[in-house]
């Protein structure tokens, strides 16, 4: 970048601030820490630490600072999502797509937190990470399995990513900015 172009954005975020907060939900091992990771720093890792309970985590990506909600998707961290997606202005909804045997759970917890009437009308964003893995679903796949098509209260949007490649997180990064609420 140039120093003149950079100089210019450096302006254009002292007029412009935004700000977001987010929930990244979805069943244990899905890839949530992973994905934060990736938007954060980049880096992808196997070894992963199971999220015991929630991290927060700020990310800043041009004018907007986001603030993400990791929760834990074991079992017994499930009934705490809620309590995490009230004031947020998206919930990213992360599915792994090479694990068919789970897919139906994923898709029974997502449409169980979308009934809640405190979480009404927040837009969603569903992931299918893990797209490297050979048996990954197709996006039209998914979409069905996880009856994504019955969801009309909201705005839904869905991606097919790896964390691991890197694949389609710049247009992960594009939805959630555009979705970010300016604050000047
Ligand atoms: N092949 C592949 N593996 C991935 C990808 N993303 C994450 N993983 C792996 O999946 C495992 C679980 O990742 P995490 O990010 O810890 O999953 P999580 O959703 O945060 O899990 P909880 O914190 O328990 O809810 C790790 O071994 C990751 O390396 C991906 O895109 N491709
Ligand atoms: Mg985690």
């Amino acid at each position: 970048m140039g120093i003149w172009e950079a100089f210019l954005n450096w302006l254009r975020s002292l007029f412009f601030k935004q700000e977001m907060e987010l929930s990244l939900i979805g069943l244990q091992n899905a890839g949530k820490t992973s994905l934060v990771n990736v938007i954060a720093t980049g880096g992808y890792s196997e070894d992963m630490i199971p999220t015991v309970g929630f991290n927060m985590r700020k990310v800043t990506k041009g004018n907007v600072t986001i603030k993400l909600w990791d929760l834990g998707g074991q079992p017994r961290f499930r009934s705490m999502w809620e309590r995490y997606c009230r004031a947020v202005s998206a919930i990213v909804y992360v599915v792994d797509a090479a694990d068919p045997d789970n897919l139906s759970i994923s898709s029974s917890e997502l449409h169980d937190l979308l009934s809640k009437p405190s979480l009404s009308g927040i837009p969603l964003l569903v992931l299918g990470n893990k797209i490297d893995k050979s048996g990954a679903l197709s996006k039209q796949a998914l979409t069905d399995q996880m009856d994504l098509k019955s969801i009309t209260d909201r705005e839904v949007c869905c991606y097919m990513i790896s964390c691991k490649n890197s694949t389609n997180i710049d247009s992960v990064i594009d939805w959630l900015v555009k979705h970010s609420k300016s604050k000047s």
